[in-house]
């Protein structure tokens, strides 16, 4: 076991389930304290719970990332909980909706935007302030979905290319504070919720093989090899990576 985050202090949104949860895990268990933010309390406490019984420092707060003042208090409550500096921001909360430009809703338009959007520029906003403390890494989760255009996901991609351009930003701008930023634009990972919801309900072979022809190297991604990025990312073995968009996808975006 390779232990890159030993006396580091990591945070993680969207973290009660899934990749969120499953990269709560990797760092732990490659040395990190770590905060998992999420808004559904019952999870996070069903979480927190299986990462201590394996032995981790896991905490959680409760937090709707769209929502300013709750996401500045508990940024605040996280800089009093490591009582020093925050090293890793991973902003992986996020949601998607499926339609075309003109079967999108304004509601529906503002709601993907806030979660996907919205929250990874307040988290990070307030997150900085730790950050700057002894430097560190925010890698965000934007899509293969940012980069090239999909069908019936119109404000999903336009959501997750606000992601890629504003971590392009924090990386311009907090990169003299000793803080990098990076994005993974991962794509399909038929095993996590939002892959599910990309598949649908056809999983005919028909079906399978259309999807699976947009990726040359013939499947879709697998959960690790997303967190296995993310976690790179992160670490002093990429001092040198800022402000990369990083696909994940097979070759998808490639082709
Ligand atoms: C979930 C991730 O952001 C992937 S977006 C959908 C890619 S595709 O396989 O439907 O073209």
């Amino acid at each position: 076991m390779i232990n890159r985050y030993t006396n580091k202090n990591v945070v993680i949104t969207g973290a009660a389930g899934g990749m969120g949860f499953e990269m709560a895990r990797r760092f732990g268990n490659e040395g990190a304290s770590v905060v998992i933010l999420d808004i559904n309390q019952n999870l996070l406490d069903q979480a927190v719970q299986i990462l201590h019984d394996e032995g981790l420092t896991v905490t959680a707060f409760a937090l709707d990332g769209t929502d300013a003042h709750a996401v500045a208090r508990v940024f605040g409550d996280i800089g009093t909980h490591f009582s020093s500096a925050l090293h890793v921001l991973v902003n992986n909360a996020g949601i998607i909706d499926f339609g075309g430009i003109e079967e999108t809703d304004l509601d529906t338009w503002n709601r993907v935007m806030a979660v996907n959007a919205t929250g990874t520029f307040l988290c990070s906003k307030y997150a900085i302030e730790l950050l700057k403390i002894q430097g560190g890494a925010i890698v965000n989760f934007a899509s293969v979905a940012a980069v090239v255009g999909i069908p019936k996901m119109a404000v999903y991609s336009a959501a997750k290319a606000a992601v890629v351009g504003f971590a392009k930003q924090m990386a311009v701008e907090d990169a003299g504070q000793g803080i990098r930023v990076n994005c993974v634009c991962p794509g399909t990972v038929a095993d996590t919720a939002i892959g599910q919801q990309i598949l649908g309900t056809d999983r005919s072979d028909a079906a399978m093989q259309k999807r699976l022809q947009k990726y040359p190297i013939g499947r879709f991604g697998h959960p690790e090899e997303i967190e296995e990025a993310v976690l790179f990312l992160a670490s002093d073995a990429a001092s040198f990576i800022c402000g990369v968009v990083f696909a994940v996808d097979g070759g998808m975006t490639a082709a």
